[in-house]
């Protein structure tokens, strides 16, 4: 079975998730909020104006995380707070990545391949590879492989006795392959300290859930390693944040959780991808209408934390901050050609 928020078994019960400001879960207060919101409207900025210079021609390619900002933000917040923690996260995790520190132009210096990218020097996929001083690594795009590379990871933080907790991002088809199973299944066997955090937005490029699973909850499924599996709404910022936070403390002290954040995809599988040819129209406004930065904006200022005014600042001055990026990196040049060969290993 899967668990809820009711019944979460590694819960106090009494996390306060998702209410008034007196609750707000252990270790947040109102201007982590704050100035958490204005780094997701920040990184939604970021993503819209990536999707339109791919239009243009200057990006060639992206995967957006609209829809998934307050999964991927709030369980980010909890790996920080804790501080002990290693990363691995996934190709539809900018938000999580800029978070994590990189500054927007390094994040459009990656996206359009320039001189500068801090992953791979505009060698890779956007944002792929490694950001070690942040505690991040993202290999490659193959779908599946992050998990038996995180759980390698993991294991060798018991083996040398190190107190960090692996937390490892994928999607809902992910799930579906054959390395997340053997990774889960190990990870259980040796009750190692690590997170699986699937970002179930519904659909595998145009696969939809039914067709790559014959469950409702990708969370139901950790029952069969042996450790617990939790549903959260990977819409609602503080839920995410409180279930990840005590996630962590599980997995640090008695081995593996799965998360499984139920998010929505707000736009196509990639640039490349066209997702009208798969997906009804009322379906598309149904989720766009469910948007969590909007959430997370609209809690804010129904708790006081934040005025109208004060949301449409935070607004423009993100614009302001991807126009100043934008401009550094279309101005800035491609890695110089005598590098081409730097980081490569030959086979
Ligand atoms: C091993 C492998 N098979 C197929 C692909 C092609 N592919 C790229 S993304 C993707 C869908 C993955 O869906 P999901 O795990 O739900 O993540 P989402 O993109 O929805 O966040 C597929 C099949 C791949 N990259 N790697
Ligand atoms: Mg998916």
């Amino acid at each position: 079975m899967a668990y809820r928020k009711e019944s979460n078994p590694i819960s106090s019960g009494d996390a306060g998730v998702g209410e008034v400001a007196a609750s707000l879960p252990e270790g947040l207060t109102e201007q982590d909020l704050v100035e958490i919101y204005a780094k997701t409207v920040l990184a939604r900025t970021m993503d819209e104006r990536i999707w339109a210079l791919n239009r243009q021609g200057k990006v060639p390619i992206a995967a957006s995380s609209q829809g998934h900002e307050a999964a991927e933000i709030g369980s980010l917040l909890a790996a920080q707070k804790d501080g002990r923690t290693f990363l691995f996260p996934y190709y539809r995790d900018l938000a999580l990545k800029m978070t994590a520190g990189l500054t927007a132009t390094q994040v459009m210096l990656s996206f359009m391949g320039k001189d500068g990218d801090p992953y791979s020097n505009g060698r890779q996929f956007p944002l792929q590879g490694a950001d070690l001083p942040r505690n991040i690594i993202q290999i490659s795009n193959v779908v599946g492989a992050g998990l038996t590379q995180s759980t390698g990871y993991a294991f060798a933080c018991k083996m040398l006795g190190d107190d960090t907790v692996v937390l490892c991002y994928f999607g809902d088809g992910a799930s579906s392959q054959g390395e997340a199973h053997e990774a889960m299944n190990f990870a259980g066997v040796h009750r190692l300290p690590i997170v699986f955090i699937c970002e179930n937005n519904h659909y595998a490029i145009s696969v939809p859930q039914r067709l790559q699973m014959a469950v409702e909850d990708v969370a139901s499924r950790a029952a069969g390693y042996g450790f617990p599996g939790i549903v959260v709404d990977g819409l609602d910022f503080l839920e995410v944040y409180a279930t990840t936070r005590e996630a962590i403390g599980h997995a640090r002290t008695q081995g593996p959780v799965l998360l499984e954040m139920k998010c929505e995809r707000l736009m196509p599988h990639t640039t490349d991808d066209d997702d009208r040819r798969y997906r009804p129209p009322e379906e598309i406004a149904e989720v766009r209408g469910r948007d969590p930065v909007a959430r997370l904006g609209e809690y804010l200022i129904d708790q006081g934390f934040l005025t109208p005014d004060r949301v449409e600042q935070i607004k423009a001055d993100a614009l302001h901050e991807v126009d100043a990026a934008t401009d550094a990196a279309e101005a800035a040049n491609p890695p110089d050609v005598r590098t081409l060969f730097d980081a490569v290993y030959p086979s």
